[in-house]
């Protein structure tokens, strides 16, 4: 898994405030609305105990105060704890914790200590940037964008899948799930062929001319983007770090991108431990 850095991460406030602005105008609700709806869950002032690893590559600057950032923007209280690893784990339990938050380099993990629930950063991140798609407005909220001449939806229910690794693949089942019409590329052609032969969904062809109002895009590299895959008020919601498309496109297609580096992801992650509710 591609790691984090402080510098991606530096501006996460403005990031939150900006994707939660941009995901209520594609699909009528809020972040934390979209939450609650897709795991029918909600918070009931659950402490989060964060706790700082330093297995691997040891603890990236800022993370776990991005992830305290995270749970008080969305109105929960948290606390990250001063000693580390095992010693970290102790403390938070006698500090009363709830709900703990801790990733090495290979996961990063949601654990409700009432409930047992147990939620994984890939898998949470994967669908809800898919669930954000899948409920976007075929016109995204922009009147016209996204016609073809006749007035015709140019693929509502159609969506472009780009990296079909750990975040790509719950993005995918979400996508079908849905009732998308799924395309599926992946710069791995055995991954390819491996997605194509398990899930009812399609390969696409980088060398033919078929355009997307949806794209999903899960990688770690830069410029993935075909532009010829890209319509005007094309959506592009991505959890891929670096970002996926230049700002020369989305500024020549009016592409709008959801994509933040943490905060999206743990909301999801937070959800899918909550207690569930009615309604
Ligand atoms: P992964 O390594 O499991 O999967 C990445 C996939 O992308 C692989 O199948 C790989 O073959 C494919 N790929 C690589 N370069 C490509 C290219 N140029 N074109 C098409 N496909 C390409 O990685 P994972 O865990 O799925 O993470 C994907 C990205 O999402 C990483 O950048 C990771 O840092 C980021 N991420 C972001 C989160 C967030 O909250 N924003 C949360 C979790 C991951
Ligand atoms: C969770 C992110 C999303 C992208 N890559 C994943 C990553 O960077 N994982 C590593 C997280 C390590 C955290 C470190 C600390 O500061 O506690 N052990
Ligand atoms: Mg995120």
């Amino acid at each position: 898994m591609a790691l984090l850095t402080p510098e991606d991460l530096a501006n996460m406030t403005n990031a939150l405030i900006e994707n939660d602005r941009l995901i209520t105008e594609l699909t009528g609700l809020s972040l934390a609305g979209l939450c609650r709806d897709i795991y029918k869950t909600a918070p009931k002032n659950e402490k989060i105990g964060i706790i700082p690893i330093t297995a691997g590559g040891g603890i990236i600057g800022s993370f776990s105060e991005s992830l305290l950032f995270t749970a008080r923007h969305f109105g929960m209280d948290g606390f990250i704890t001063k000693n580390t690893d095992v010693a970290g784990y102790y403390e938070a339990v006698m500090k009363g914790a709830d709900i703990i938050l801790m990733a090495d380099d290979l996961a990063y993990i949601a654990q409700n200590l009432r409930n047992g629930k147990i939620s994984h950063n890939q898998i949470c991140t994967g669908r809800i940037y898919a669930e954000i798609l899948c409920r976007a407005k075929s016109d995204g909220g922009k009147g016209a964008a996204g016609k073809k001449a006749d007035g015709a939806n140019d693929g509502d229910n159609e969506v472009l899948v780009i990296g079909l690794g750990k975040v790509g693949t719950p993005a995918l089942e979400t996508f079908i799930k849905g009732g998308q019409d799924v395309y599926v590329f992946d710069v791995d052609s055995n991954r390819v062929d491996e997605i194509v032969s398990k899930y009812p969904v399609k390969k696409y062809d980088p060398a033919g001319s078929k355009t997307f109002l949806k794209i999903f895009e899960a990688t770690p590299c830069a410029g993935t983007i075909p532009e010829k895959c890209l319509l005007q008020g094309s959506m592009i919601s991505t959890p891929g770090i670096p970002c996926c498309i230049s700002d020369e496109l989305i500024e020549k297609y009016g592409v709008r991108v959801v994509q933040e580096p943490l905060g999206i992801g743990t909301l999801s992650m937070l959800y899918g431990v909550f207690d569930e509710v009615k309604g």
